[in-house]
């Protein structure tokens, strides 16, 4: 029998999840990503952002999409940011729970089921690619930087975070249900967290095994980002956003 402090995915309706996938020209990954998303046997509605691809990645899904019903395609048409994907994502999303994961398999589609039982004790769960039991390779700037704005995240917004700028997350649609998101870059995520957090929603973590890209490159510009997260952090923190 389950008890809340055990949850477990066994034993419940098999509802629907929507996972929001933001693409920009990952072909190549893409088959491997679905393959094994679609291994895990769950009952989920991909829900792709194409945020301008000019590899192929458009016309590969639209490929899937005619050949499985689960396949939902949002086209951007030209590159609007990532956070534009998550937000247009969200909003295209039904479901009562949905996850968030990139395209490029760095985050392992098969963290998904702790990421859906961790979301039966939070409202909203982030996969933390420091908690693992493995020290991951990371550039020093960006190890830093993420740290030092989950850091502050922590102490301005009551969390207690290890990720912040996780590519993995889990939420109840009652945590972001009502917000609009209007941040069209990486500062998204800080948003959504600040956003989420001031309805006084304690964000919880799972760890998750982080496999750092092989092929291809990180298509993120570090230190403008960083700039406009901070900016947003103190921003959201001074009175409350919807
Ligand atoms: N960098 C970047 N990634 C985007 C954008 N739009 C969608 N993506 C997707 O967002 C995910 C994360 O991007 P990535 O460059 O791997 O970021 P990183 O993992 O933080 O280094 C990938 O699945 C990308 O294909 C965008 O405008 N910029
Ligand atoms: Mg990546």
């Amino acid at each position: 029998m389950n008890t809340p402090m055990q949850p477990s995915l066994e034993g419940q309706p098999a509802q629907r999840v929507d996972v929001v996938v933001p693409v920009l020209n990952e072909r190549e990954m893409l088959p491997r990503f679905l393959s094994r998303i679609q291994a895990l046997d769950l009952p989920l509605n991909l829900i792709f952002v194409d945020n301008g691809s000019t590899d192929g990645t458009l016309e590969f899904l639209a490929l899937q999409q005619g050949a499985k019903a689960d396949i939902q395609i949002i086209a951007h048409g030209r590159n609007m940011g990532y956070g534009r994907s998550l937000a247009d994502g969200l909003r295209a999303s039904t479901a009562a729970r949905v996850i968030i994961i990139d395209a490029d398999c760095e985050y392992p589609p098969e963290a998904l089921p702790d990421l859906l039982a961790a979301l039966e004790l939070s409202p909203m769960v982030y996969a933390s690619r420091f908690r693992g039991a493995k020290r991951i390779a990371m550039a020093p700037f960006r190890r830093w930087g993420n740290r030092g704005l989950t850091g502050f995240f922590n102490l301005l917004y009551g969390q207690h975070l290890t990720d912040l700028y996780t590519g993995m997350k889990a939420l109840r649609r009652t945590a972001f249900e009502g917000l609009t998101f209007t941040r069209n870059g990486f500062e998204h995520v800080m948003e959504l967290s600040a956003k989420v957090a001031r309805r006084g929603v304690r964000i919880g973590e799972v760890p998750v095994a982080y496999a750092p890209r092989q092929t291809g490159r990180s298509k993120m510009r570090h230190i403008p980002e960083f700039l406009k997260a901070v900016y947003c952090l103190l921003y959201y923190r001074r009175s409350r956003h919807e």
